[in-house]
């Protein structure tokens, strides 16, 4: 019987209709299969729900695209992703809620509310840890990775991979900013995110957590003064247009953690695992070359129309150190690891361009 089918994709249509009784969205052609009792049809399907925050254009959205095309392709069309993108399905932290409870399959998210569950993930966001997105991705892409998707693991997360959501600047509508003096007192909006708020507490500033599908309105009504993101943002969801300055302080690195919902996960058939990560791995690359590409772009297109100021890293750097301090004595262990890490890497940067 079905030896025309190859072993591959008869997997799949097996997998699927089994997995009709534990909640999984399916097509109708898998209900019609069970109901006739006639064994798997062609038209079974596996369909999981993706969801993220990025607008149009950003390089998440377009890298979930390039996943969901590449999910197509590997499973000969009998894995569908589904994206919700744009705060369709709720914002980060709602989104992280909702794949936790296994009633999201999966989510393109943000290293804070992700930092809700794995709170090691926030000293990724270290105040000067990483130069560039390049020197994170050295970084997180080996042991770090490991330790945070085991931690995230316990919590219900099944991590495939960290995507890039780049080296964050300020912008706001009051001043520019030269000095750490310049950010004290401005109304900064951030995301749910600890180490933000730390930082943005440490200069001075009244740091306003808030979704980021609120902000475009915040900013526009003056709720608000600033806020902080990498460019790429900021210009996606047309945050330039209700701000006046950007400071290009490359004050921290943020990353998007790519999770599926565990038990979703372990009931899928190995097959299907190993197409998903076949394809998280490959969208990632596009992700992060999209991401280089438009950071390059649009620095550019902001030099002309913001007051831009470049403030002296070093200076920043001092004033956050307080930072280091708190977050070192909470979390040990794997500060003196993503630290060394990042040292690592430095150093052989810097051995390689010498
Ligand atoms: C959009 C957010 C955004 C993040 C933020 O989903 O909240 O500032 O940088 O990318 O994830």
């Amino acid at each position: 019987m079905h030896d025309d089918v190859p072993l591959r994709r008869r997997t799949l249509r097996r997998r699927s209709l089994l997995q009709a009784g534990i909640g999984g969205v399916l097509g109708t052609g898998a209900l019609a299969a069970c109901a006739g009792g006639d064994g798997p049809r062609r038209t079974d399907s596996v369909r999981i729900i993706l969801g993220h925050g990025a607008a149009p254009g950003n390089p998440r959205s377009d890298g979930a695209l390039a996943f969901q095309k590449l999910v197509a392709e590997k499973s000969g069309g009998d894995v569908e992703i589904q994206i919700l993108g744009q705060e369709a399905v709720g914002n980060d932290t709602e989104m992280m809620v909702s794949v936790a409870a296994g009633t999201l399959d999966m989510s393109i998210n943000s290293q804070g509310p992700f930092s809700t569950y794995v709170p090691e993930a926030a000293l990724v966001g270290l105040p000067f840890l990483f130069e560039s997105s390049a020197h994170a991705y050295a970084v997180l892409d080996g042991d770090i990775q490991g330790e945070l998707a085991a931690h995230a693991e316990e919590k219900g997360f099944h991590v495939l991979n960290f995507w890039d959501n780049g080296m964050r600047d300020i912008t706001n509508s009051k001043h520019p900013i030269e000095v750490p003096g310049d950010v004290a007192g401005l109304k900064i909006r951030t995301p749910d995110d600890p180490m933000t708020i730390d930082i943005f507490g440490q200069l001075g500033a009244n740091p306003t957590p808030m979704a980021f599908g609120e902000l475009y309105l915040a900013l526009r009504q003056g709720a608000v003064d600033g806020q902080e993101n990498p460019v790429v943002n900021i210009k996606s969801s047309s945050l330039q247009e209700v701000q006046k300055h950007l400071a290009v302080t490359g004050h921290k690195y943020e990353m998007n953690p790519f999770v599926m919902s565990t038990t979703r996960w372990q009931n899928l058939d190995a097959d299907v695992q190993q197409v998903i990560s076949e394809a998280a791995a490959e969208a990632v690359d596009e992700q992060r070359r999209l991401m280089t590409e438009q950071t390059t772009e649009i620095y550019a297109e902001f030099e002309a129309t913001l007051e831009v100021s470049h403030p002296d890293r070093t200076v920043f750097r001092e004033a956050t150190h307080p930072v280091y301090e708190r977050w070192q004595a909470e979390f040990p262990d794997f500060f003196d690891q993503i630290t060394a890490a990042a040292d690592d890497v430095r150093a052989d940067h810097e051995e390689e361009s010498a």
